[in-house]
């Protein structure tokens, strides 16, 4: 997992250590380090964007800096970690109880992981203690209620389905009213896959939204898609504004710079990382593990 960028970065971190000349830091150190290095930040799916910024911190930080040789290599790496700390600020995010009924939607492109993954959350939710009833809001995608009922049956949770092409926000309005009457304390609401060309399914995300007021809406997304994330991230969040992100199939990811590309441009927090198909593949996400897990030389 995530495991190319330690690689390709290491050998320039050791140029870096012989390249600089003087016993200062100078900007033709930092702007040929970028040079050297940005190919490789890209083909991790780390944005332009990330790279310009990494350029300008890592100027304001070490510029001027009188180094010993010996330290130079331990400093950029160091240097380039607060700056991907810096970007993954917004931090770790944790699925609060609002009280009985409370309703976390699952949004996103199609295929991202939304139905598995709710039902890792449901399984987690339930391990903390919480009951949770299923709502089946993809009424769009064929045998998406029936993969929903799979994981309702195998994990004892009731599913709250209207038929195919139902209003969805009817069905999540019907699961929330079943889980205030009972006392229950989380409505895990699917939703059917979307994109901006899908124009009456963005319309229908809204609606779900305005009737339903959902308190946590997760947005998942598909660590294999590359930078495309960004743009689903982005028109997720100024459609409904998104609470946190879920990355998927971080097990078959190599890359991982999406992570840090993401929450450069929208800024909210990662709820987990998801590893794998099996119900408890999925991790909270702690960002100073995973930086030093992404770069080299950290201690
Ligand atoms: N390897 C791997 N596969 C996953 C992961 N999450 C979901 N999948 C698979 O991705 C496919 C699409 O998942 P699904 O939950 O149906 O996506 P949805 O269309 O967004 O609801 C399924 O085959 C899942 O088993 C993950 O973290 N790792
Ligand atoms: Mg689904």
């Amino acid at each position: 997992m995530f495991s190319l960028l330690k690689k390709r970065m290491a050998s320039s971190i050791e140029r870096f250590g012989k390249r600089v000349k003087e016993r200062e830091i100078s900007e033709k150190d930092i702007d040929e380090f970028i040079s050297d290095i940005q190919i490789d930040l890209l083909s991790v799916d780390i944005s332009l964007e990330v790279v310009e910024f990494l350029r300008q911190r890592l100027k304001g930080m070490l510029v001027g800096m009188s180094v010993k040789r010996s330290e130079l290599k331990r400093i950029i790496a160091k240097a380039i970690e607060n700056v991907m700390l810096e970007i993954l600020n917004a931090g770790s995010y944790e699925i609060k109880s609002y009280g009985k009924g409370t309703c976390v939607l699952f949004l996103g492109f199609n295929g991202t992981g939304k139905t598995t993954t709710l039902a890792k959350i449901g399984k987690l939710l339930m391990e903390k203690g919480y009951s949770v009833v299923f709502a089946a809001g993809d009424t769009f995608r064929a045998a998406s209620i029936e993969q929903l009922a799979i994981h309702s049956k195998k994990l004892g949770v009731k599913l709250i389905k209207h038929s195919y092409g139902a209003d969805p926000a009817a069905v999540i309005f019907d699961a929330i009213k079943h889980a205030k009457t009972k006392g229950i304390d989380f409505v895990l609401a699917d939703t059917a896959g979307r994109s901006h060309s899908n124009k009456n399914l963005m319309e229908e995300l809204k609606k779900i939204v305005r009737v339903n007021n959902p308190e946590i809406k997760l947005l998942i997304l598909d660590s294999l898609s590359g930078i495309d994330a960004i743009e689903q991230a982005k028109m997720f969040n100024d459609t409904v504004g998104i609470d946190a992100m879920i990355f998927t199939k971080a097990d078959v990811n190599e890359k991982g710079g999406i992570i840090i590309s993401v929450c450069h441009e929208i800024k909210k927090p990662i709820a987990f990382l998801c590893t794998g198909q099996s119900y408890d593949d999925i991790k909270r996400f702690e960002a100073k593990e995973f930086v030093r897990h992404i770069l080299p030389f950290q201690d």
